[in-house]
């Protein structure tokens, strides 16, 4: 037995790791697939997974619904990666020649915006690799755990259970490793069981330098982006200490005015939650003219009910994410006016 396969404990179960064996086996060109506005866990768990396909002998392209943040470009094989926005002929007919789809880090067609249709494409083999909550009905292999803190770790066990970590590389397991970092907030958050940290030092084996990859992350960051988050902090942090609630909301043309990119404002959703007596946090943001609420609470306060029963939404219980189709301020106001429900999802 391996040194990682010790720690996976049947999660993923031994069917589900099979069938994925089974398909790995079979070869053919993969293409994978993470939601919209991807994060270090998505565009991690793509390439992670593509580095270990590449392995098989399997070609596989990773296509992303939209860019990529600056902030993951150092993992090893993002410059492969095809953009729909940018190159959506190449997407698509990737997508078109594909024998398998990966749906990696999202569990609803929706989720990966323009690329719904293309990624639901009948006749293809699917295989849904993902740790989010409520996954709806799926065509075809769905590989859901929520309880994994991410899904980079959740392929690091599948590749175990599958018999498959002589496939694992330097590359692979470094990029698997972003997802696992980013998705625990730095191993703080959904990773308490001991058998996830003997996983994280078997994964460091295979030569995964975490003081490089601590550094890519969090200390290139553009001096917008840093002054943006001094901005929302200083600016247009409101605490509403009734509710236990902080809301920041933060228009396009105050994003603009930091010269925002892609994946600025992610991470600033966390910081109110510093604040004694601050147990939930909301970030209304715009982009692409589309409302989003990220949403993050501590203990047993969950949000994605929230999530899911008042907006578009849904996600985990400490951190979920909305859709809104109002614009940032009439979002906010609205969000307000619900805190109330908010306070009765207590457990
Ligand atoms: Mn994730």
């Amino acid at each position: 037995m391996d040194l990682i396969k010790a720690y996976t404990k049947g999660l993923p179960p031994e069917n589900e790791a099979k069938q994925f064996g089974a398909l790995v086996a079979a070869g053919g060109q993969w293409v994978i697939i993470p939601h919209v506005n991807p994060d270090g866990d998505a565009i991690g768990a793509c390439l992670g997974l593509s580095h270990i396909l590449s392995a098989a002998g399997i070609e596989s392209r990773v296509v992303l619904p939209d860019t990529c943040p600056d902030y993951l470009r150092f993992i090893a094989g993002s410059d492969q990666m095809i953009d729909y926005k940018v190159q959506p002929q190449i997407a698509e007919d990737a997508i078109k020649s594909a024998d398998v789809i990966v749906w990696c880090d999202f569990n609803a067609a929706n989720r990966c915006g323009d690329l719904e249709k293309p990624a639901s494409l009948p006749g293809k083999q699917r295989i849904m690799i993902d740790h989010h909550l409520n996954p709806p009905a799926f065509d075809g292999l769905m590989i859901s755990h929520k309880a994994v803190s991410s899904t980079c770790e959740l392929i690091v066990r599948l590749v175990a259970e599958a018999n498959l970590i002589h496939l694992m590389s330097l590359e692979a397991a470094s990029a698997l490793f972003v997802g696992i970092l980013t998705d625990t907030g730095g191993f703080a958050y959904s990773c308490s069981e001991p058998a996830f940290f003997g996983l994280v030092s078997a994964l460091m084996t295979f030569g995964v330098d975490k003081d490089a990859i601590w550094h890519e992350i969090n200390n290139r960051q553009s001096e917008g982006r840093v002054r943006l988050t001094g901005f929302a902090l200083a600016e247009k942090m409101e605490i509403i200490p009734e509710f236990k609630t902080s809301v920041i909301a933060l228009n396009s043309a105050e994003m603009q005015r930091f010269d925002y990119k892609p994946g600025d404002t992610e991470g600033i959703v966390n910081l109110p939650l510093a604040i004694e007596g601050v147990e939930y946090s909301f970030l209304i943001t715009e982009r692409d003219n589309r409302t989003r609420i990220s949403m993050r609470s501590i203990g047993n306060n969950p949000v994605n009910t929230f999530a899911s029963t008042y907006f578009d939404g849904g996600g985990h219980k400490n951190a979920s994410g909305a859709n809104s189709g109002l614009n940032v301020a009439d979002t906010a106001k609205r969000l307000k006016q619900l805190l109330p429900e908010l306070l009765k999802l207590r457990k």
